[in-house]
């Protein structure tokens, strides 16, 4: 097989065609719920349109940090951006390549931040291997970033999985080979002294390791990871955001995303995930954190399957509404797509999803059986 080292994903220009464009309101109707009073999101708000901060007149940035005169590159992994299933029957070594990069990114239009990232995106690229396989790990730390990074594996049995092996300062690389032993969906994750920042930046990714008989045969896959993001400034202010150990330290994060953007899998930003009615998807799901557990759900679907903690190979629960993913876990779930629309993936600790970005959006479209679910209009009383 092919080094799976993936392209950057970063710098493309994503899925902005979307034909659906929603706005605030219907993304609270979406949501189904309604704000009152004056909130953090609506604050924020104001303030955007009060200030001349924005980012397209940028050069200097806040703190002393970068200047942004030239485009932003995109974090946001692409989640149909997975190797294909397994189909050899025999082991192989799997040559991957891993590179720490720092770079500056949009959270939401108008909002930077320095991300701190597995090969240019979030999560870090899917690693997809089979039981008894050997990952030929080559991770680098390019002369250009400013901290020590490395890799601990979930999937590798061994110190640190792996993170003394592959600790390096800017400048160097490490090598290190293990072989996935067990099978299952694990985390990938930065694990160097201040390893809850890093991952607060970005740094996880997922290493599904297909068992001996591979995985149930579906329509779609998609690879979608949550983690919280620390800063100091309120959710939604435009200008640069700095790192906010502080508010990490007690657990107040300023936005909960997928694939490292908010609102970012959505038709108002990269586009959102799209299948057919009749169809079946398998969402691979990893929890970066790095102090969040996600109470995942989909809005108007329900988990057809279920596999707890990525553990593919054990019985899957059925017919699951929301699930409990904790930091530094993941989860792996089917999707049946019986109905046209859209079907809305949340952490169901629903201020995340208000307030904090944290939504991204499958869209089915196709015929559906009116009996299964039909609107019955309204009217005026
Ligand atoms: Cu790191």
């Amino acid at each position: 097989m092919a080094s799976q080292e993936t392209k950057r994903g970063a710098d493309r220009p994503g899925e902005t065609t979307a034909a659906h464009v929603i706005d605030r309101r219907q993304f609270l109707q979406y949501t189904g719920t309604v704000l009152g009073g004056v909130t953090l999101a609506s604050a924020a708000q104001a303030a955007r349109a009060a200030s001349h901060d924005l980012a397209s007149t940028s050069g200097r940035g806040g703190n002393g940090s970068v200047a942004t005169a030239r485009p932003l590159v995109r974090v946001a992994a692409d989640p149909s951006r997975i190797p294909p299933p397994i189909t050899r029957r025999r082991p192989a070594v799997v040559p991957v390549t891993l590179e720490a990069r720092e770079v500056m990114a949009e959270i939401e239009p108008g909002v930077r931040f320095r991300f701190m990232t597995y090969n240019g995106q979030i999560p870090g690229p899917f690693i997809r291997v089979r039981e008894g396989d050997t990952i030929d790990l080559t991770f680098r730390n390019p002369r250009t970033n400013t901290e020590a990074h490395n890799v601990d594996f979930h999937a590798a049995m061994g110190p640190g999985g792996g993170a003394l092996a592959t600790w390096t300062e800017p400048g160097e690389e490490a090598h290190l080979r293990f072989r996935a032993s067990y099978p299952g969906a694990f985390i990938y994750h930065c694990a160097v002294s201040n390893m809850d920042m890093h991952i607060s930046s970005g740094m996880f990714g997922l290493i599904l390791v297909e068992p001996k008989k591979g995985l149930p045969r579906v329509d779609r896959e998609f690879y979608l990871g949550q983690h919280e993001i620390y800063t100091n400034k309120p959710a939604g202010l435009p200008g640069e955001h700095d790192f906010d150990v502080g508010a990490m330290v007690r657990e107040e994060p300023s936005y909960v995303v997928i694939n490292g953007a908010a609102r970012g899998l959505t038709p108002k930003r990269y586009g959102a995930m799209h299948v057919r009615t009749g169809s079946t998807a398998r969402v691979y799901f990893v929890v970066g954190g790095p102090n969040l557990s996600s109470s995942f759900h989909p809005i108007g679907n329900v988990w057809h399957e279920l596999w707890p903690e990525g553990s593919v190979i054990n019985a899957p629960l059925r017919f699951i509404q929301t699930y409990a993913v904790p930091p530094g876990s993941t989860t792996v779930a089917t999707l049946r797509f019986p109905v046209a629309g859209d079907v809305k993936l949340v952490d169901h600790a629903l201020t995340r999803v208000v307030h904090q970005g944290c939504l991204a959006v499958i869209h089915a479209e196709g015929a559906h059986d009116p009996t299964l679910f039909q609107a019955g209009g309204r009217r005026q009383l």
